[in-house]
């Protein structure tokens, strides 16, 4: 999409067949009058394992002046980008206004996608017979379910952007609301423990509008994660809306007593006859630690503290092998946990957690550092492209924009993650913009109900990107089961592991776009 003027600049052209005519030289070209502006030679060639491609950088951070260009190397010539002071125009607020596309239960007026409430009939307490209203928030993404993981991940990226941005956008807060009365909602009265997800039993036909699906609402029941999850986003949230401060503390202790009566509740599946998304996650201890960071931040109280602090997780080394190895992700969110402590407890904090929870962030940090060092593209994946994939190259950006305020290469991080945005807009192995609306090739197509029905794409959704593993995804079997990793992406509508849109896919590189002032 384009650079800031005294932003680094980097393209990468690649050379292997059929394109090995790209010379060594390149051209930065004005488009308005063809002339070329700059000249450079790029630098040696490098094999990237995850595309399969063997590549040159040509750097022109050198390059200032503002105006609209194109790379040029031999017979290649690259998609217009803008060197600027606003290179993103209208993109930030175009990421927020997704969530808006996303309400539930309400009349939604916005163009071709308007549509009348949807999902209000009160929904059935799965195994009962017993009714409860939980209408209102966000459909998850391209399917209707409304899951409480996933949305307590969406929260905390937007509340935390909020908090660091330069340049706040007011409309955050109200944008947000939104989700967190619907997050209420599905907390049980009784016993206080929250519902994992609300959704019909099975995923509706993709071609219908939200009012469309008409069948019956089932609350799936209370899990563990959703549980410490809204406990901890809830806590969080306190700390922006005075209004209803009470309101949201008293939620998250009420959901935290519940995870501390049921210490041994395991993971979530999906019962028998429900078939959407089921967002399991065996491993609660990181759901529990964030939800006794952010109770901790949020209230002072002792035995919060005194959890943190027995707590083994940030002890631990930082492991590679698991599915959110960064702790950013719905199923790990450890990290989320160390931004409470360690950013936002305005109580008094242990000296030595403090430094153990700084070493794994910044332990975590060196190994994205390091993964991004060896990619020409200047993410942090490896070989590693996970249904999401998108999601966590802004979870890596995310993570290394957290650890910049704890190390003395504070711009090294800030750069890398700027980095990893330039990866999102089109600076890919595929040329591709993986956000709907902008850049010059961007999703047309993405695997999103209202989209679908309208065949007109919704602006500002950020897409999936490459997976790898897509056993059950019918269009990347008909168009590219063999590409390399972070080339298995097809713009159809019917690929859900590479073209669906996430609330906490957007959330993510919101973040990222807020923290850097962009
Ligand atoms: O639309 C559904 C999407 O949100 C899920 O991520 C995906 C995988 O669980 O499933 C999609 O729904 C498809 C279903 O699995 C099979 N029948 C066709 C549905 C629409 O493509
Ligand atoms: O983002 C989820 C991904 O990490 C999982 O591998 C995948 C399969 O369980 O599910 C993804 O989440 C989907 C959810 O199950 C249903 N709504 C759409 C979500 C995005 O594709
Ligand atoms: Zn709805």
């Amino acid at each position: 999409m384009g650079y800031r003027p005294h932003d680094p600049k980097k393209a990468v052209i690649t050379i292997n067949a059929p394109n090995d005519d790209a010379g060594t030289d390149y051209k930065i070209v004005r488009v308005s009058d063809e002339t070329v502006v700059y000249s450079g030679t790029a630098g040696e060639p490098v094999s990237d394992s995850a595309s399969q491609d063997t590549v040159r950088i040509a750097d022109f951070s050198n390059f200032t002046e503002a105006g609209e260009y194109v790379v040029c190397s031999g017979a290649l010539r690259s998609f217009p980008f803008v060197i600027g002071d606003n290179p993103y125009k209208g993109l930030r607020a175009a990421l927020l206004e997704m969530f808006h596309y996303q309400i539930c239960g309400v009349d939604l007026e916005y163009g071709v996608w308007s549509h009348p409430a949807c999902h209000i009939t009160p929904a059935t307490i799965y195994g009962t017979d017993k009714k409860k209203d939980v209408s209102g928030g966000w459909h998850d993404a391209g399917d209707y379910g409304r899951y409480i993981v996933p949305a307590a991940k969406t929260v905390a990226d937007l509340l935390w952007a909020h908090k660091l941005a330069a340049h706040p956008d007011e409309r955050l807060l109200d944008t947000v609301l939104f989700e967190i009365e619907w997050m209420l909602k599905m907390q049980d009265g009784e016993s206080s423990g929250v519902y994992h997800k609300v959704s019909c039993a099975n995923f509706n036909a993709l071609d219908e509008m939200p009012h469309d699906e008409q069948g019956e609402l089932f609350l799936s029941p209370i899990s563990l994660t959703a549980t410490a999850d809204f406990a901890a986003s809830m806590a969080l949230a306190s700390r922006f809306y005075p209004a209803y401060k009470d309101t949201l503390l008293n939620a998250a202790q009420r959901a935290w007593n519940w995870c501390c009566a049921h210490p041994d509740a395991g993971g979530f599946t999906n019962p028998p006859g429900i078939s959407t998304g089921p967002y399991g996650d065996d491993d609660g201890r990181d759901e529990r630690f964030w939800a006794a960071c952010a109770l901790f931040a949020a209230t002072g109280d002792e035995t919060y503290h005194e959890y943190i602090k027995k707590c083994e997780l940030y002890t631990e080394e930082c492991r590679t092998d698991i599915l959110f190895p960064f702790g950013l992700g719905w199923g790990n969110v450890e990290t989320y946990g160390f931004m409470e402590y360690l950013l936002n407890a305005a109580y008094t904090t242990d000296d030595g957690v403090t430094r153990q929870m700084k070493d794994k962030l910044l332990n975590c940090c060196d190994i994205i550092m390091k993964s991004y060092a060896a990619n020409p593209y200047g993410v942090s994946l490896g070989e590693v492209y996970r249904w999401g994939s998108n999601m966590t190259v802004a979870n890596n950006a995310m993570m290394l924009i957290a650890g910049s305020r704890f190390t003395a290469d504070s711009r090294a991080y800030t750069e890398a993650a700027l980095e990893h945005f330039h990866y999102l807009l089109g600076r890919n192995p595929l040329s591709h913009s993986y956000i709907t609306g902008f850049g010059y090739q961007f999703p047309h197509n993405p695997h999103h109900r209202p989209s679908a029905a309208k065949d007109s794409a919704v602006p500002g959704m950020v897409v999936g990107g490459p997976c790898m593993s897509v056993i059950r995804d019918p269009a990347i079997n008909a168009h590219c089961p063999d590409a390399p990793p972070a080339k298995r992406y097809v713009d159809h509508k019917e690929s859900f592991a590479s073209n669906e849109v996430a609330i906490y896919w957007n959330s993510p590189v919101y973040f990222v776009m807020a923290a850097l002032g962009l």
